[in-house]
């Protein structure tokens, strides 16, 4: 239902008026990506680049629907109005992410329901760093602060990506992501202008979440099966490793002008390098998340399966509404 999928060509379908051999079809898919040019739904595309895409798109429209949870659980308890108007409209925006990229992953021939069964069974994978409590109201800004400064670094280089609705999608939401990333490090900023009480909490926050920011980022390079395809396909433009790098690079200048310090005794900046060195990140510990042993993994799937049961009226609803205009218009039309 709500797919937008259904004009899709099938794989083996030419589009009308095109007669390419297989080979002649993947040259010129090739050369396309060689050029750097965009591929678009209704173009010819090797079934491995559609499943990689929709396996990707899947997995970020689902980290931004399941993250939603975490911050949610403040929303009634956010210290004053103004922080509550913020973090609704930030909650909001995640659904709104989730939405594009449900509906980019759509034109792919993926159906929405298909996608949402593969999250609810547990099949399908989402961001680890949502699998983890949020235990003060610091944990909020620091949410803000470096789990959307890590998603903004990650997703600006897929505003390049070489599919056309992901890529799209993308722009909106790094902007969206880049007002989450302020208002996180503003509210921590105010916190720590604070009592001793206050600032002790940024800090605490910032130890328990800095290196589940880290492997955000995802496996080392050498460990990831995805990414080499992935960057000849022009989907991922930067590396796991380079990413993580720059954004080490680009938070150790934030944390001192905040006052706080990154729990890590390795972090120290490499003048050969030209770049922050860094401790070992617990892959150990990562991978028993993602595979859905994280402290929240059960409580989290559970509150979003209930959710998508509460939400069935909804549906049903909006089903019959539309039904309801299309008997009309065909009445009319008549
Ligand atoms: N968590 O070979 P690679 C956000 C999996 S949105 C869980 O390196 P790839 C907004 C990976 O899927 C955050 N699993 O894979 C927000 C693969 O598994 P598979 C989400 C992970 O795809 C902020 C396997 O490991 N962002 O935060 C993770 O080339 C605040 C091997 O890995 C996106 O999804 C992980 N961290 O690179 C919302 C961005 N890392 O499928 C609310 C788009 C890796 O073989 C509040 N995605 N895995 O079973 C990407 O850029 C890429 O998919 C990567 C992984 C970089 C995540």
């Amino acid at each position: 239902m709500y797919t937008q999928a259904m004009d899709i060509p099938d794989a083996a379908t030419k589009p009308a008026g095109v007669s390419r051999t297989p080979d002649a079809q993947d040259a010129a898919f090739e050369a396309r990506i060689d050029a750097d040019g965009r591929i678009e739904p209704q173009d010819w595309m090797p079934e491995a680049y559609r499943k990689t895409l929709v396996r990707q798109i899947s997995q970020h429209a689902h980290s931004e629907i399941v993250g939603m949870l975490p911050e949610g659980n403040w929303i009634s308890r956010a210290p004053s109005l103004k922080r509550k108007a913020i973090l609704i409209a930030k909650v909001q925006d995640e659904g709104g992410h989730g939405l594009y990229l449900y509906s980019a992953a759509e034109t792919l021939g993926t159906s929405r329901d298909q996608m949402l069964d593969a999250l609810h069974s547990g099949k399908a994978k989402y961001s680890s760093i949502f699998n983890y409590p949020t235990l003060s109201w610091a944990d909020v800004g620091v949410i803000g602060w470096l789990v959307d400064g890590a998603a903004i670094m990650n997703q600006i280089p897929l505003c390049r990506c070489s599919y056309g609705p992901y890529a799209r999608a993308m722009v909106r939401v790094c902007k969206e992501e880049s007002f989450h990333q302020r208002q996180g490090y503003e509210a921590l900023l105010v916190m720590m202008k604070g009592s001793d009480a206050q600032k002790a909490m940024v800090q605490d926050a910032v130890n328990r979440w800095w290196w589940k920011c880290l492997a955000m980022f995802g496996p080392p390079d050498a460990d990831s099966p995805h990414s080499a395809q992935g960057q000849r396909w022009g989907i991922k433009r930067i590396s796991n490793d380079e990413l993580r790098q720059k954004f080490v690079d680009a938070t150790v200048p934030q944390a001192e002008v905040l006052g706080v310090t990154l729990p890590d005794p390795d972090l120290k900046w490499n003048e050969d390098r030209q770049h922050y060195d860094y401790g070992q990140i617990d892959w150990a510990e990562f991978w028993a998340t993602v595979e859905g042993d994280g402290p929240c993994n059960r409580e989290r799937l559970a509150t979003r399966v209930k959710a998508h049961r509460d939400g069935q009226w909804v549906r049903d609803a909006a089903l019959a509404h539309a039904r309801k205009q299309q008997e009309r218009t065909n009445k009319e039309a008549a």
